[in-house]
C-alpha cells in the first residue's frame, strides 16, 4: 500500500532517450555561435547602408549582432592603408595587398571571440575585396592574391550585391580615392564573377538595383537562414 502511494507521487518516468534529446537542445541553445556574414560587391552597390540596416534589424529582433568593416582604418595598419587609399602615400602593390590581409588577421582573435559568444558579425567587405581589387592590377593572379587570407574565419554567408558598373556610376560620382573609377571597377567586377563560382562557399547573389527596402528584406532573410544553419558547427577556415 505504502509502496503504491509513493509510486503515484513520482513524476511520470522519462526515457533516457528523451533526456538526451532535451539536454542536447538545451546545450545547442546555450552554445549556438553567431554567424559570420559578409557583404561584397563593387563600389556604390549599397554594402555599407545594408550592413548597418542588417545589424539594426537583427538587434531589433533580439539577436546579438555587431558590425565590422574592412579595411578597418582605425588600427596602425589601417592608417597606412587609409593614407594609401587617399593617395597621400604610395605603397608597392604586393605590400599593400599584404597589409589589407594583415588588417583582417589582426581582428581574428576578436572575430572568433565574438562568434563564440553568440554574436552574429556583419562584415562590410572581407578577403574577397582583397582578391578582387588586387587581381584587377597587372600581373596579379587570383591564386596569388588568395594566399595571405587562407585560414581566416570562413564566412557562413557571403552576400554579393550585384550591379553593373554602369548602374553603379549612375548613383553619383565616385569619390576621389584610389580604385574609384569605372574601368578599374569593371575589372574588379569580373574578378568577383570568378570568385562566386567557388561552391565551397555559401555565396548568395542579390540584385542590388532593387530598392533599399527590398534589398534589406532579402538580405535579412538569407541571414536568418544562415544563423539557423550555424547550429553547433565550428568556425570554418577560408580557402582551406
Ligand atoms: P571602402 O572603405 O569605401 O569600402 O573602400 N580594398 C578593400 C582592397 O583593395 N583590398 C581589401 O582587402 C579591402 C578590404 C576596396 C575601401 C577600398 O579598399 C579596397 C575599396
Ligand atoms: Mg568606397
Amino acid at each position: 500500500m505504502v509502496l503504491r502511494k509513493q509510486t503515484l507521487l513520482l513524476p511520470a518516468p522519462v526515457s533516457p532517450r528523451v533526456v538526451t534529446v532535451v539536454a542536447r537542445a538545451a546545450s545547442a541553445m546555450a552554445c549556438r555561435r553567431g554567424a559570420l556574414v559578409v557583404l561584397e560587391g563593387v563600389d556604390r552597390t549599397g554594402k555599407t547602408t545594408q550592413s548597418r540596416r542588417l545589424v539594426e534589424a537583427l538587434k531589433a529582433s533580439g539577436h546579438l549582432a555587431e558590425l565590422l568593416r574592412f579595411p578597418d582604418r582605425t588600427t596602425e595598419i589601417g592608417r597606412l592603408i587609409s593614407s594609401y587609399l587617399e593617395n597621400k602615400s604610395n605603397l608597392e602593390d604586393h605590400t599593400v595587398h599584404l597589409l589589407f590581409s594583415a588588417n583582417r588577421w589582426e581582428q581574428v582573435p576578436l572575430i572568433k571571440e565574438k562568434l563564440n559568444q553568440g554574436i552574429t558579425l556583419v562584415v562590410d567587405r572581407y578577403a574577397f575585396s582583397g582578391v578582387a581589387f588586387t587581381s584587377a592590377k597587372e600581373n596579379f593572379s587570383l591564386d596569388w592574391c588568395k594566399q595571405p587570407d587562407v585560414g581566416l574565419p570562413k564566412p557562413d554567408l557571403i552576400l554579393f550585391l550585384q550591379l553593373s558598373t554602369l548602374e553603379a556610376a549612375k548613383r553619383g560620382d565616385f569619390g576621389n580615392e584610389r580604385y574609384e573609377n569605372s574601368s578599374f571597377q569593371e575589372k574588379v567586377l569580373q574578378n568577383y564573377h570568378h570568385l562566386i563560382k567557388d561552391k565551397t562557399l555559401n555565396w548568395k547573389t542579390i540584385d542590388a538595383s532593387k530598392s533599399i527596402e527590398e534589398l534589406h528584406n532579402e538580405i535579412k532573410s538569407f541571414t536568418e537562414e544562415a544563423m539557423q544553419e550555424v547550429q553547433n558547427k565550428p568556425i570554418g577556415a577560408l580557402w582551406k
